[in-house]
């Protein structure tokens, strides 16, 4: 019996039994040499699924966006990106202090922006100016409530980018989410960005791990800034066999993951005070606020805990739950009455 049902993140899940077996069984080598058969495996793999030239493994999402970031810009230039991104606010400020660049952030819908503004962001060539150089986008949308970027959009803004010399990285740190959910597979999507990070320790379910893709030459300069950043790691062939692990065994049942979302968020609306469209939860993550309950979001995160389920409040009035395979139905239902009982 497990002691809480954890709606925080997708991060904390555990590696399973039969994971924890090829971790356990898994060939290593010093992967700083090039010489771990798992990390090189996990990496022509990943390459392939994005259609990429080449990837590298990173010990974190925040450590892949800021390879890339690292990678494509110089210090000075500008990143437009969307106003509620990882990079811009969950990255402790990296790129300012690793890269020395600027942001550009511009407001969208539940994460997406369209290529107008993206084109208005655009800093004309004059010498007062800092040089855009770099679009960030990210599918799906963490803050935005775990929003698929449309396709149609990301090939518009890579359209627009290509036409006015700028590189688009795209974190797709729940890409598999995205594709699960639409149908539309990983490389479709990679094809419109130069760069694509992702991670096996969210939905996926490895212990760590994530991976930055792109052409041979752009993987050649990560790898240089990955030992830099100290992110080179040994026998990481041990985390590699869960991620190879992850990528063929936990892809399909982000359904799953995506049905007791829904699911909650059905349950949820209707509740008094909540505020929140189901129509808005598309993958495994369902933000409501909870101002018209009368209570802060801490202060349902307190309750719930009592209760035995943890979810993250996102800031005063909004609360964030991330459903993930270590959360049975069972269990969604047990946290939907826990729900009922702290705001209804
Ligand atoms: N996000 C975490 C927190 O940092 C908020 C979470 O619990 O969702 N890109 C996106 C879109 C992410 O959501 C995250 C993790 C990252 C990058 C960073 O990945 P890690 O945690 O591996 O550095």
């Amino acid at each position: 019996m497990k002691e809480w049902i954890d709606l925080r993140s997708d991060t904390v899940t555990k590696p399973t039994a039969a994971m924890r077996k090829v971790i356990f069984e898994a060939e290593v080598g010093d992967d700083v040499f090039g010489e771990d058969p798992m990390v090189n495996a996990l990496q022509e793999k990943v390459a392939r699924l994005l259609g990429k030239e080449k990837a590298i493994f990173v010990p974190s999402g925040t450590m892949g966006n800021q390879l890339a970031i690292k990678s494509h810009t110089q210090p000075g230039d500008e990143v437009i990106l969307e106003a509620s991104s990882h990079p811009y606010n969950f990255e402790g400020g990296a790129s300012a202090a690793l890269s020395g660049v600027q942001f550009n952030c511009l407001k969208g819908v539940r994460g997406v922006i369209d290529a107008s503004q993206v084109e208005e962001a655009i800093r004309p060539e004059d010498h007062h100016f800092a040089v855009s150089r770099l679009i960030c986008l990210e599918n799906t949308h963490n803050r935005g409530g775990g929003t698929i970027f449309p396709i149609a959009k990301i090939a518009e803004i890579s359209k627009l980018a290509k036409s006015r010399g700028l590189l688009v990285h795209l974190d797709g740190a729940r890409l598999w989410n995205a594709s699960v959910a639409s149908g539309i597979k990983p490389h479709e999507y990679a094809q419109y960005a130069d760069s694509v990070s992702v991670c096996l320790s969210k939905g996926l379910g490895a212990p760590v791990g994530s991976l930055v893709t792109g052409s041979a030459d752009f993987i050649d300069r990560v790898h240089r800034f990955r030992k830099m950043f100290g992110g080179g790691m040994r026998q990481a062939g041990l985390l590699a066999a869960a991620g190879i692990y992850a990528l063929d065994h936990h892809m399909e049942r982000l359904r799953e993951d995506h049905d007791h979302a829904k699911h909650l968020a059905h349950g949820l609306t209707v509740l008094k005070g909540v505020e929140l469209n189901p129509d808005h939860v598309e993958t495994n993550i369902v933000i409501f606020d909870v101002t018209k309950t009368g209570k802060t979001a801490p202060q349902v995160a307190e309750a719930t805990k009592k209760q035995g389920v943890l979810i993250h409040p996102f800031g005063k009035t909004q609360v964030r739950l991330v459903t993930h395979l270590d959360v049975s139905s069972e269990e969604i239902e047990k946290a939907l009455e826990v729900f009922r009982r702290v705001l209804g």
